[in-house]
């Protein structure tokens, strides 16, 4: 069985694909990790999926558009006993998969808090970094007892073997938030680890308005579905 799964949701991120490939290559390389790459193409237009083939990747076409949806049909190919979450838009440093591995090996789920790493100017809009995130970190410890530095990271390990019983269904970007909920829900153990964050590659898919509204309509409900 593989030692990892790195999981890549991709929606026209032509401009960082390449070099996120070429770091975790290297970084299996470099710590004997017996690992793969499931690039998922959410129906990309830019050349995300010709630079995907370029690689030895598992490559993955899920044309129902969301980052939820990216994510279920990548974990769905998932072979290794962990599996890694990241954006590859340059935003995360694929070099801390080590010590995601390393951390893996005494809890179910380790979590990259960029709020207590060094987060590059200008990397996270303002409304987000002061408004949203705060907001939905609030919920999440009054609605799920959550004790969390930060509720929407996209850089998060966990061993394969709980994902089924998270039944994770959302489509859009709230599955960020459905996870954590379902994680301390199935009370499976949770690290935070702090990670830098920098300015992203290629244009951002969040939408301020419509994704913060998605995270608060499932927070508001996930107690009772
Ligand atoms: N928002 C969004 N992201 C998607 C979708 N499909 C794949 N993604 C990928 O999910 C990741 C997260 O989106 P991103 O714009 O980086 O959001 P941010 O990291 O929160 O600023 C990126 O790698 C996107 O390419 C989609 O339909 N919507
Ligand atoms: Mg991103």
């Amino acid at each position: 069985m593989k030692d990892v799964s790195v999981v890549l949701p991709c929606l026209n991120e032509e401009e960082g694909l390449g070099a996120a490939i070429t770091t975790i290559l290297t970084v299996f390389k470099d710590n004997s990790i017996e690992g793969e790459i499931i690039v998922v193409d959410n129906g990309s237009t830019d050349s995300t999926a010709i630079i995907a083939q370029d690689f030895p990747v598992v490559y993955v076409y899920e044309p129902a558009r969301g980052y939820g949806n990216a994510y279920r049909s990548g974990f769905a190919k998932a072979q290794g006993m962990h599996v890694i979450m990241g954006d590859p838009d340059s935003s995360y440093d694929f070099n801390e998969i080590p010590k995601f591995l390393n951390l893996l090996k005494n809890n179910d789920v380790v979590l990259g808090s960029r709020f207590s790493g060094v987060m590059e100017e200008g990397a996270m809009p303002f409304l987000h970094k002061y408004v949203g995130n705060p907001g939905i970190l609030f919920l999440m410890r009054v609605l799920y007892g959550l004790r969390l530095t930060e509720p929407s990271t996209g850089f998060v390990g966990l061993r394969n073997e709980i994902i089924p019983a998270l039944k994770l269904k959302e489509e859009g970007m709230e599955f960020s938030s459905e996870v954590l909920v379902r994680i301390k829900q199935n009370n499976f153990s949770l690290h935070e680890t702090p990670i830098n964050y920098k300015i992203r590659s290629g244009t951002s898919k969040l939408r301020t308005f419509r994704d913060g509204f998605r995270h608060l309509w499932f927070l508001l409900k996930a107690r009772w579905v």
